[in-house]
């Protein structure tokens, strides 16, 4: 069979890949789809492209997206792009300058880009530099590697003529010196102020590309380093089928290795919501049942531009792009207690 050959179950007909996330039922108890899609040529529910989309509501960062899609700037450009303006913006206290530090008080960044060849870079446990997602798209395209760490990361940036600054602002710096009273740390559901943001975008062309930045879960042990600067865990792109982002508690996105699940699974025929149903089915099915105690989100979309948004808890959301129209779409989630 073709790669591209939908083959629908005829239960789903005329629904499966059309169905947004806001009319997917949402079962106490996860099940598995009982229909199989396979992607067909006949397939007529493609989204329009351009599009750009990303976790949580960062209507400025998909605009910079959208405005470089529009003038027929690459997938890749456009997602490098729409990040850095959460990772300039200091009110987001989870990305970038103005991130939570760790517990030692020291901001550190996350970040990864891959493009529409399957080419990625990563850096991780970078500090003093804001624009990381750019110095993993330069470790993609400028060195043989696909990650750099801490010093090493810092030093190829200044290299690059990135300039130093200090990441921990006023509001963080006061944030973190009110935690030091308690020094507890607990990922609680959604109060991490979770603006990491993962962005996925098409061009006109039809090309995808994905990047991924954070300054991590606030508060994390110093040298901690999560899931959004690993391909395949906080995000993953083939050109060929679509692409996914995660966010949320990253160590459970880790052990699940789920952009690149979620990917695959709609390799396999999942429609994207179907596919990021799945992925956090692995998640909250394990033995131990601890999913009320954090937050996972994925969004994902594929090669024809539909998408698909999913989370453990209530209140996660996407940013769209789409058809001229930049919004905010709440995702349906697992748990309903
Ligand atoms: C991490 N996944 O470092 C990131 C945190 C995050 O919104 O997504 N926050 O685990």
């Amino acid at each position: 069979m073709k790669r591209r050959n939908f083959i629908r179950n005829a239960s789903m007909t005329g629904v499966g890949l059309v169905v947004g996330h806001s009319l997917l039922s949402c079962d106490d108890t996860y099940k598995k789809s009982e229909s199989e899609v396979v992607l067909t040529d006949d397939n007529d529910s493609a989204g329009s492209l351009p599009l750009v989309i990303a976790t949580w509501n960062v209507p400025n960062a998909t605009a910079k997206a959208w405005d470089v899609l529009q003038k027929g700037g690459t997938a890749l450009d456009a997602v490098e792009q729409g990040c850095m303006v959460e990772e300039a913006d200091e009110t987001g206290q989870s990305v970038g300058k103005g991130g939570l530090p760790d517990r030692d008080g020291h901001v550190t960044l996350d970040a990864c880009i891959m493009d529409k060849d399957g080419n990625c870079g990563s850096v991780v446990f970078l500090e003093n530099i804001v624009h990381a997602v750019s110095v993993a798209r330069n470790v993609m395209e400028k060195t043989p590697h696909v990650m750099l760490a801490g010093k090493g990361a810092e030093q190829f940036a200044y290299e690059l003529g990135f300039p130093k600054e200090n990441l921990l602002t006023d509001a963080s710096k006061k944030a973190w010196e009110e935690w030091k009273k308690t020094s507890e740390y607990k990922p609680i559901i959604n109060i991490e102020n979770h603006d990491t943001i993962g962005m996925l975008a098409i061009d006109k062309n039809g090309n995808i590309s994905g990047a991924c930045t954070t300054s991590g879960l606030a508060y994390k042990m110093h040298g901690r380093v999560g899931d959004s600067p690993i391909i395949g865990s906080g995000l993953f792109v083939d050109n060929e089928i679509g692409a996914c982002v995660a966010t949320g508690l990253g160590e459970e996105v880790v052990k699940t290795v789920g952009s690149f699940l979620v990917v695959e699974l709609m390799r396999q025929g999942k429609t994207p919501q179907e596919a990021c149903e799945e992925a956090i089915g692995r998640i909250v099915n394990k033995p131990n049942k601890n999913y009320k105690d954090f937050q996972v989100g994925y969004i994902a979309v594929n090669k024809k531009g539909v998408t698909g948004s999913y989370s453990i808890h209530e209140y996660f959301s996407l940013t769209k792009y789409q058809d001229g129209v930049n919004e905010n779409l709440k995702a349906a989630f697992f748990n309903k207690q």
